[in-house]
Parts: C-alpha cells; structure tokens; sequence
C-alpha cells in the first residue's frame, strides 16, 4: 500500500537510516496502519508526533572485549536501543546472535514501544544484544562475555531508567550472569532485569509468559470465528522459551502440535510433539532439534526452516525469528487448510504473507499484540520487585490471561472503530500508537 503520507514518512526514514531493512519494514507496517489516525486527529501532524516517534530517544553502542576459554581475546559489538520513554521506563529485551546489527535491534525496539504500550503497564520501549553467538561456548565463556557487556550497559539502565530481560539466546543463565555483574558493580540490589531466577527476585510463570500469552490471544482469535483447540493441527516454528510453552498451553486446551524446528530444520510427529523430549534437548542439553530422533524413531527430521510451512495444520504460530515465513509459505498454509496464524516472534511474517492471510480471511495475530505477554509479565516482575512481594503461579497467569484478553479487545476494537474489522494488525498498530502518542503530546516537545 502506498500513499502520500506513507511515502513522506518512509523518504524521510529511509534517507535517515539507509541499509537499515528490518527497521523500515516495521516502520512501514506502523505507518500504513495509523494514516486513517493522522488523518482524524490533526494534532499528531501539527505535533509533528510522527517524525518524533520513529526516531529512537537514545543509541547506545559499544565495545564488548571478553577472552575465550583458550585464552583469545574476543571483540563483539554491544546495542542499547532507548526507543521510547512516553509511557514509562524502557523496556524490552536483550538479543544475542551472530546476525544482531543496529537495524535488527531498531526494528525490535520501534516494534517494542506499541507492544509494551498495549499491555497497559506502565513501560517505555527499548531493545539491545550483542552479534555475540551463545551457541558452543562453554557457559564460563558465556559469563564472561555477560559481565564484559554489563560492564558497559550498566551506566544506561537502572529500575526507572530502562529495565532489560531476554530474548533470543538470553534466558536465566544469561540473565543471572548479567544481574550478578549489575548486582557487583553498581553495589546495589535492584529488579533492574526481568526474567530472573526464582532465588533472586524473580517471577512465576515469566518463563512460560510468552508462549501462555500467544496462546491466550490465539484463543480468542479461535473464539471469534466460533471454534477452538480441541483437535486442531498446530504448527509451531522454533524450539526456544517462546515456542516450548505456546507448545504446552496448546496442548494443555486440546491442540496437537505436529511440527517444530530450530535454525537447522525440523521435526514432524503425527502422534504429537513430545515435550518433555524437546524440553530436554533445548532447556538441559543445548542440543539440536534433530535429537528428537533419537527418543522418538517414529517421527521424521527434514534440514532447512521453512519446510515446517508445508506441514499441514489448521492453526501455525511462528516462534523463531524475523521474516521466517514469506508469501509463499503463507499461501502453502492457506492450500494446506490453515485458518488461524499468529506471530510468537517478533515480525516474523514477511508483508507479503500478511497479505495472503488477510486475501485469504485466516484470522491473523500480530507480534505486538500476540507476544505482548512476555514482557507484560516483566512488568508484572516490576511490580512484585518494587512491593517486595511475589505472587503465586496462579495470580501470574491470571493477571496474564486478563491483560492479554484486554489487548485482544484493544484490538479488535481499534479496527472496528476504524472501520477495518477483523484486521488485527491495524487494530494493534492504531491502539498502541494512541496511547503513546497521547503521553507525548501532555509531555510537550522533549
Ligand atoms: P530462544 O533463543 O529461546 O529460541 C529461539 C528459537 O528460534 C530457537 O529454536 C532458534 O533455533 C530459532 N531461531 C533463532 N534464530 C533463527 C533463525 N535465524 N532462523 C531459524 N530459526 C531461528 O528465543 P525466544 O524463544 O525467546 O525468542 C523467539 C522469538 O520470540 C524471537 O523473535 C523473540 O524476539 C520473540 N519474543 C521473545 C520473547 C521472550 O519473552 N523470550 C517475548 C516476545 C517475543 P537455534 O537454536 O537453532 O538458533
Ligand atoms: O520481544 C519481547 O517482548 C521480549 N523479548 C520480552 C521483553 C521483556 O522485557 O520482557
């Protein structure tokens, strides 16, 4: 889609960050989505609010010098992306992976700041991580590298200022690492990360918080097209912390979750997935997805990651990565019977796959809104921190279950009162950007 205003913003974007793909894919998305907003509210022009939301508040790189276990010296590139501080304290998570670059970690944190906005909870938007690559080091190799990076990030982040957590290849090992280091070099005792261990100020259920939440929202996305779980074929991409517990919640209410994968290739089993095989492979063993074999010979192993879109299912939940699943595995799913996708990862469906869904009337769940129950659970981290309490399992997920049912609304009736019904990515982009925009606008020009 092209118009005016979308080109006006996307020159000035593309001019201002050349090379930068990722990024100016979320910004166009945004963008496409709230100029029937522009043209209704005149403010947000005048205010310019525009061309002051897509420039991030702060860009932090730095040096991360660390040595291997044979005694190298190791350089990597280290990102702090302070997108958007209207709403609250940033916060958004931490990527460590060989493909990390600014772009990659401005899309997230631009992506970030509607997400976080929609929970309801009172934090900002921000992203980081490192080109750093976890996978076959050894874990004093991985602490290491967590306390050379601290090192650095610990003068940009405290409990009000901007509050990190994971996100691909950063889970409670790197977060202990990471508050560990915080905790020594700024000698105090803050919830100044999410996604903490139990024993230091963690929460119950952050670590199922995303994939629950992904689930909960899919729910409702079944709801509306009056059906649910029970006996549905669900594919699901990735094997981290997100695409294990989509995977358990799924099954939990009824679904058969056929198919996942890791950056190799993937796993089908037609008896259903078997978790604790997966769990122990990824969580204990750092192995590859193909080990799965190994304890169940019935099911089949194919190289390559998109394969898993020709799986036939009625229900996909991409949970791997950015741009995972383009036009044309989005028509396969279409061919194949699927009728609901929604984005466990953060943009993994390319525009393109988009548009086939929404061509095709498959109910479609955006990353802003479907995985917003991983760091609105942080918040919910942030909450307890601050008390010097912690909630029950239970008082989580229900809190979690509330909040992602109220994006579900926000959505829906965003796009309903723009008279885009059903088109949930309009709905999330629409009502996470008014309520950014609005804290803006009272905040004056700063
Ligand atoms: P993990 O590191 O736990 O798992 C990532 C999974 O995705 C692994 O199976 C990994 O395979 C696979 N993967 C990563 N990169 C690629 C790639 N380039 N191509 C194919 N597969 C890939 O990360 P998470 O589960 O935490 O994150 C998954 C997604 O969910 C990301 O997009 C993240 O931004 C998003 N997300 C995470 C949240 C959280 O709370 N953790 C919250 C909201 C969104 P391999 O092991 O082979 O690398
Ligand atoms: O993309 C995301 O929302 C996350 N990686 C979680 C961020 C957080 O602060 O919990």
């Amino acid at each position: 889609m092209s118009s005016a205003f979308v080109d006006s913003v996307m020159s000035t974007v593309t001019s201002r960050n050349p090379a930068e793909p990722e990024f100016l894919q979320a910004v166009r998305e945004v963008a496409e989505s709230i100029e029937p907003v522009v043209a209704r509210r005149p403010e947000i022009s005048r205010l310019k609010i525009v061309e002051r939301i897509v420039e991030p508040e702060r860009q932090i790189m730095f040096r991360v010098p660390w040595v291997n276990d044979r005694g190298e010296i190791q350089v990597n590139r280290g990102f702090r992306v302070q997108f958007n501080s209207a709403i609250g304290p940033y916060k958004g998570g931490l990527r460590l992976h060989p493909s990390v670059n600014l772009g990659i970690i401005k899309f997230l944190g631009f992506e970030q700041t509607f997400k976080n906005a929609l929970t309801t909870t009172p934090i900002g938007g921000s992203k980081g991580g490192s080109d750093f690559d976890p996978k076959g080091k050894s874990d004093m190799e991985v602490m290491h590298f967590c306390q050379s990076f601290m090192n650095e990030l610990y003068r940009h982040i405290g409990p009000d200022t901007d509050v990190p957590a994971g996100d691909i290849g950063v889970g409670g090992r790197e977060i202990g690492f990471l508050f560990g280091q915080y905790k020594k070099i700024t000698n105090s005792f803050t919830g100044v990360l999410t996604g903490k261990g139990l024993s230091y100020g963690g929460s119950l259920a952050r670590t199922e918080a995303t994939g629950y939440g992904l689930v909960y929202f899919t729910t409702r996305m079944l709801a509306d097209r009056k059906t649910d779980w029970k006996g549905k074929r669900v594919v699901i991409s990735g094997s981290g912390n997100v695409a294990i517990y989509a995977a358990q919640k799924v099954a939990s209410l009824g679904g058969k979750v056929v198919a996942m994968s890791d950056s190799n290739g993937y796993i089908v089993d037609e008896e259903g997935i078997a978790l604790d095989v997966v769990k122990r492979i990824k969580e204990v063993e750092r192995g590859r997805i193909k080990e799965y074999l190994g304890a169940c010979p019935k099911a089949a192993y194919k190289d390559g990651c998109d394969g898993i879109w020709t799986v036939p299912c009625q229900v996909a939940l991409p949970c791997a990565t950015q741009n995972e699943l383009n036009g044309k595995s989005a028509a396969t799913l279409v061919k194949n019977g699927c009728i609901a996708a929604a984005e466990g990862a953060n943009m993994p469906t390319t525009p393109e796959g988009v548009k086939i869904f929404h061509d095709a009337g498959v109910s479609f769940g955006p990353a802003k809104a479907a995985n917003a129950g991983g760091v609105a659970t942080s918040a919910l981290e942030m909450s307890q921190n601050s008390m010097r309490q912690s909630w029950t399992f239970n008082e989580v997920d229900s809190k979690l279950h509330g909040i992602m049912d109220s994006i579900y609304d926000q959505c829906r009736d965003a796009s309903d009162s723009y008279g885009l019904k059903g088109n949930l990515v309009a709905g999330a982009n629409i009502a996470g950007f008014l309520r950014v925009s609005d804290a803006m606008i009272a905040h004056g020009v700063v």
